[in-house]
């Protein structure tokens, strides 16, 4: 077990052996919803665990021989909206990161000025909800410092990444884009980036070309590919359904901590 690169934090093993006592009455449910009754019985341990810890601990990380022979591909593959089409087609040399809301100084960056900022590598694992992790080197901007450039106003509270991809889904039109939320403890968390680069390569488009967020004490939905737009915000309302995310909008919890 201790050799297993793949292994589990000890918190978070302690987590999921509390949300696996929990689970085993339930044998019934579905694997999502045992998915998401896993997560609900170990959100608060983990909260708790990471309160006790410091929200600023780092997640673990490994090395280039841990790396996942293949990262698995999961959600969107490739957006299917023609604006994102356009802007892959150029090479994204037309797309811009937005950076509005409650900041003091509105940014448009396009990727070269994105590839300018503060940045770090880092080499993490992954966990999915579906219950399958890979580890894989990301490098990109540091969110905490690129906001500090935008200069948050004093009410913002949390950052909204706006992503380019429309799933498809029976919620109505407007709703079924994805977007994600974090708080700025979370933002600022020296390990939360902005990446473009995976494994030493440009970022694929089925990872989330050309920039998708990385906040490696979180769960594997928390981590937006496509993002376009960060908003600062005072409160998670009126956006999406209001939950904070598009899995959040469907019954997934905000903090989905590892
Ligand atoms: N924009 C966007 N971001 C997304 C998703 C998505 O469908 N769209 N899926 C999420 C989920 S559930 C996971 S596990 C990871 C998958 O990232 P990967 O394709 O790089 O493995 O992206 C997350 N971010
Ligand atoms: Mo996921």
């Amino acid at each position: 077990m201790s050799g297993d690169p793949h292994r589990r934090g000890w918190l978070a093993g302690l987590g999921a052996g509390l949300g696996g006592l929990w689970l085993a009455g339930c044998d019934r449910l579905s694997r999502s919803e045992r998915a998401l009754g896993a997560l609900g019985a170990a959100e608060p341990l983990n909260r708790a665990v990471q309160r006790l810890l410091g929200r600023s601990a780092l997640a673990p990380e490994f090395t280039r021989a841990d790396l996942s022979p293949a990262f698995k591909v999961n959600g969107t593959a490739n957006p299917p909206d023609t604006d994102y089409q356009a802007l892959a087609a150029g090479g994204f040399a037309d797309w811009r990161l937005v950076v509005d809301g409650l900041v003091e100084r509105p940014l448009s960056l396009t990727l070269d000025e994105v590839r300018a900022l503060p940045a770090r590598t880092q080499i993490t694992r992954h966990d999915c909800v579906e219950g399958w992790s890979c580890i894989g080197e990301w490098t990109g901007a540091r969110l905490g410092p690129l906001l500090d450039r935008a200069g948050l106003k004093p009410q913002a509270r949390f950052v909204i990444l706006h992503c380019a991809d429309t799933l498809d889904d029976t919620a109505p039109e407007g709703l079924r884009k994805y977007y994600e939320s974090i708080d700025l403890v979370d933002a600022r968390h020296p390990q939360t980036i902005l990446a473009y680069a995976m494994n030493g390569a440009p970022l694929s488009v089925g990872h989330g070309a050309p920039l998708r967020l990385r906040v490696e004490r979180q769960l594997g939905y928390k981590q937006a590919k496509y993002v376009m737009r960060i908003e600062a915000a005072a409160t998670l309302a009126g956006h999406g359904a209001g939950k904070g995310g598009f899995w959040e909008d469907r019954g997934y919890e905000w903090y989905a901590g590892i």
